[in-house]
């Protein structure tokens, strides 16, 4: 039997794996993608009593998996906060899915886990932007301003390390980080002492200063790309390596951008 973990790389479905496997630690394979690569499930390869986690990836984009993996005496659990489609029924699958608008995938988890691993609910609620339900959370479990403050800035470092058109593109391919965070049952200690926060910030810091000494503004295709994710795949196979590398660029900048004018 297989455990497979299936999640979205950005900071939502990085805090909610983080919450179910501190509350639960386990053996299992880590199957994630960049923020277009909404297909993931289609890398799972079930064979017969193997159980799947789904987290923050759409069902009604990625429906025949877990379908195979139920028919094969599979166990699935499935949490998310995207348009499912329709939701199969199946003794074993379990299903939490809650696509109200003030919700994400690392509150629905911390839902199921009744508050466990709270503090890492928090950065993933800052990661998806629902910053006030994020405050008014930590708040309730005793986080300080200043701690907000920093879990903020947290939740920006892992989302920048996302954007890139393969995984060679990002500061830290997405397994990676997450076995650089799953030691820490608090997001803080991850922050203060944890390998690899410290570049994750030196990058985007070093961004920042580009943006602000040379004024670079986002290009029109860069905001497409950012906006549109799930339509990438005629520009990744149109653009060559060096405007590739621009674009990559130009994306980062436009994404401080947003960030700065909606902080
Ligand atoms: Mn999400």
């Amino acid at each position: 039997m297989t455990n497979y973990d299936v999640f979205n790389g950005d900071a939502d479905g990085i805090c909610a794996l983080q919450q179910l496997w501190l509350h639960t630690p386990k053996e299992s394979a880590l199957i994630t993608g960049l923020k277009r690569e909404i297909d993931l499930l289609s890398r799972v390869d079930a064979s017969s009593g193997d159980q799947i986690t789904v987290l923050d990836v759409s069902l009604e984009k990625n429906r025949a998996a877990p379908d195979q993996v139920l028919n094969t005496g599979g166990s699935v659990f499935y949490a998310d906060h995207h348009f499912p489609g329709e939701i199969p029924e199946h003794q074993n699958l379990d299903v939490h899915i809650d696509v109200t608008a003030d919700t994400c995938t690392s509150l629905i988890v911390n839902e199921c886990l009744q508050g466990a691993n709270a503090r890492w609910a928090v950065v993933g609620a800052f990661g998806d932007n629902f910053d006030q339900v994020a405050k008014y959370l930590g708040s309730s479990i005793g986080l300080t301003e200043s701690e907000l403050t920093q879990l903020q800035q947290l939740r920006i470092c892992l989302n920048y390390n996302g954007y890139g058109f393969d995984l060679d593109d990002l500061i830290f391919h997405l397994k990676v980080l997450f076995q650089m965070i799953s030691p820490y049952s608090n997001p803080m200690d991850f922050v203060v002492l944890g390998e690899g926060y410290g570049a994750l910030l030196a990058q985007f810091q070093t961004d920042m200063k580009i943006l602000v000494l040379k004024h670079q503004m986002p290009s029109v295709r860069s905001t497409y790309f950012q906006i549109n994710p799930g339509q990438n795949e005629l520009l990744v196979s149109w653009v060559t390596t060096w405007q590739k590398n621009i674009l990559i660029e130009r994306m980062r900048y436009w994404w401080i951008w947003v960030m700065a004018v909606t902080e």
